[in-house]
This record gives C-alpha cells, sequence and structure tokens, in this order.
C-alpha cells in the first residue's frame, strides 16, 4: 500500500479546487487492525455500499470492518458519501478505524476486486477526478451494471435528484435536521446496548417506518428515481444516499423498473450485493453478526471445532410493504 497516498488524488490541486482542503492530508498508514488471516469470506459476484461518511463519529466503523472482512466480491461498488468531505472541513476527525477501511479496500484492489467509486454529495471533491484510476480503483460519475442474468442496473449515488424533489425541500431539511439528531442519538442508544451486550438496533429504522413525513419523503425519492432509470431504458437503478435500504419494483411504459438502495453504515449498515446466479439481496450486517454470535454460542456449547461459517441472510424485504402515504 506503500505506493499509493490519498495525498497523490489531490496533491496538484489548489486550496479552492479541493473544496475539502485537508482531505488532501489524511494519513494513510498500515491498518491499527489487520484483516484476519483465512477468514471463511461469503463471496459475492457484486458488492453495493454507500453513505459510510468516513470523517464522522456517525460512521459505524466496526460494522463494516466486520463486513469487509467476512465479505469478497469480483465487483465492488463504492455508491458515494464514502468520505465526508463536508464534515472533515469543519472538523478534523479521523480515527485510526476509518484509516483500516480505506486501507482494507485499497487492498482488495489489489487483490484483483474491480472497484468502482462513485463519488456522492459528500464527497463531490472527488468527483473531479472522474475517469481516472487510482491505486486500482476506478472513478465514476455514474456506472451501469450487468446481473449474471443480462439485467442492465444503472448505479449513481442519488443526489442528483434533490432538485427534482424540490417541492419536498422543506422535508429535506426536516429530514436532514432530524437525521443528524437521530444518528447522535444513535451513538449514544447502541454505546449502551453494547455496554449491555445487547444486538446493535437502528434508531432512524424504526422512525423512518413511523414518522409520516419521512415516509412520504423517501417513497416519493424512490419513485423519482426509478422513473430517471425507466426513461433510461435500464432493468433497474441501484443508488444510495438517503440511507434507507429498500428494494422496490416499479413500471415504467409497462415495463418493470427495479429500484434497489444500499442503505448506509451510519445507522442500518446495510450493503446490497448480487449472487453468481444474478439474484440480488440486500443484507442487515448486524443481524448476521447477532445470528453468527448465537451460532458460534450453540458451537461452543454443543460441538466445540465445528464452525458453521456460512453467512445466512434474509432479504431485506422483511419490512414489510410500505403503507400509502
Ligand atoms: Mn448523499
Amino acid at each position: 500500500m506503500s505506493d499509493f497516498m490519498l495525498s497523490d488524488l489531490t496533491k496538484d490541486l489548489s486550496e479552492d479546487e479541493l473544496s475539502g482542503g485537508n482531505i488532501a492530508n489524511l494519513p494513510l498508514s498500515e491498518p491499527k487492525t489487520p484483516e484476519p488471516e483465512g477468514n471463511a469470506r461469503a463471496k459475492f459476484r457484486t458488492i453495493w455500499i454507500s453513505d459510510v461518511h468516513l470523517g464522522t463519529k456517525g460512521c459505524n466503523a466496526d460494522m463494516l470492518i466486520d463486513f469487509l472482512d467476512n465479505t469478497d466480491s469480483e465487483t465492488m461498488y463504492l455508491v458515494g458519501d464514502i468520505i465526508d468531505g463536508w464534515r472533515l472541513k469543519k472538523k478534523f476527525y479521523w480515527p485510526s478505524a476509518h484509516n483500516d477501511i480505506v486501507w482494507r479496500i485499497l487492498k482488495r484492489a489489489k487483490r484483483g476486486t474491480r472497484i468502482v467509486y462513485i463519488p456522492g454529495n459528500h464527497d463531490e471533491m472527488f468527483r473531479q477526478f472522474t475517469g481516472l484510476n487510482f491505486g486500482g480503483i476506478e472513478i465514476r460519475r455514474a456506472a451501469f451494471h450487468e446481473t449474471a442474468d443480462g439485467r442492465r442496473l444503472m448505479v449513481l449515488h442519488g443526489d442528483e435528484f434533490d432538485a427534482v424533489m424540490l417541492s419536498q425541500r422543506w422535508l429535506a431539511f426536516v429530514g436532514d435536521w432530524a437525521y443528524v439528531t437521530t444518528m447522535k442519538l444513535n451513538v449514544l442508544v447502541n454505546a449502551i446496548r453494547k455496554a449491555l451486550g445487547k444486538p446493535y438496533w437502528s434508531l432512524s429504522k424504526a422512525a423512518k417506518h413511523k414518522v409520516k413525513n419521512a415516509v412520504e419523503f423517501i417513497g416519493k425519492y424512490e419513485e423519482v428515481v426509478a422513473k430517471a432509470a425507466g426513461e433510461r431504458g435500464v432493468d433497474g437503478v441501484v443508488c444510495g444516499h438517503i440511507h434507507t435500504a429498500e428494494f422496490r419494483e416499479f413500471e415504467f411504459d409497462g415495463k418493470p423498473v427495479e429500484y434497489w438502495n444500499d442503505g448506509d453504515w451510519v445507522e442500518g449498515c446495510n450493503a446490497l450485493v448480487e449472487h453468481q446466479d444474478g439474484r440480488m439481496e440486500i443484507l442487515n450486517w448486524p443481524d448476521i453478526i447477532q445470528a453468527r454470535r448465537e451460532r458460534e454460542a450453540e458451537d461452543v456449547a454443543e460441538a466445540p471445532g465445528l464452525k458453521d461459517t456460512q453467512i445466512k441472510a434474509e432479504p431485506a424485504a422483511a419490512d414489510g410493504p410500505r403503507e400509502a402515504a
């Protein structure tokens, strides 16, 4: 990894061009927590993650490190808001776990995973490098992905639709304030739960399904994004941005259009994966960790040495159908 520094990305740029200045100086050293050797990784054809928000306290770095250490894929899409340049600019925050994540992603590229980085609005300073390739990571403004069973999916961060959502803009502001507040509360609640040995729990996931305005906003957003995909003539779209993992099927000109949102690593801790046969699934990592712990506890009790390393995940559709607004 010594041949690549984050500062290489930005070294020839002025302060203005950077618009996020100190990102260039992010230290990128050897990981504090190295990757475990010989982990039985779940192999997927494709992985999509977004809204990691490295550089903020909200980022659930431990959960993401666990995900990265237990999975692998031929292709990995980083669907934006990976590094939070806005917040970093206001307040520099870069714990070793965040460094460990960047290091793991670079190492993945080195091992042969094709990594496509589509910057979002919080890491838009990287959008100027669209078309370039750094340390084996391709930077794109958007991408088209073909699944194993031949579906064509448009992949983008999703802030492109903020302007279209203008009529709902007040909702976005309310949403942002509520989001920042719940994010802080979420960190606190889960610190307490962890101390009590209780599993991770997503506050905003619970809240989002109860707050009518948020549900309305999210529902409208999903519709707008799916329509744009339909107009493009693709079979579906993968995006992030609104921190709400979801699968929905829409129809455009009599043709089905899939909407996939890969969620976030702030509260939900979700990833979207494509299995070898093209089947797609939203993984809820806290649930998978919990299931693994329970299995390990059983293994220790029943047959020490016999470990079931299979990752079993329920489709995220478990949330059930969304109520009409
Ligand atoms: Mn975003």
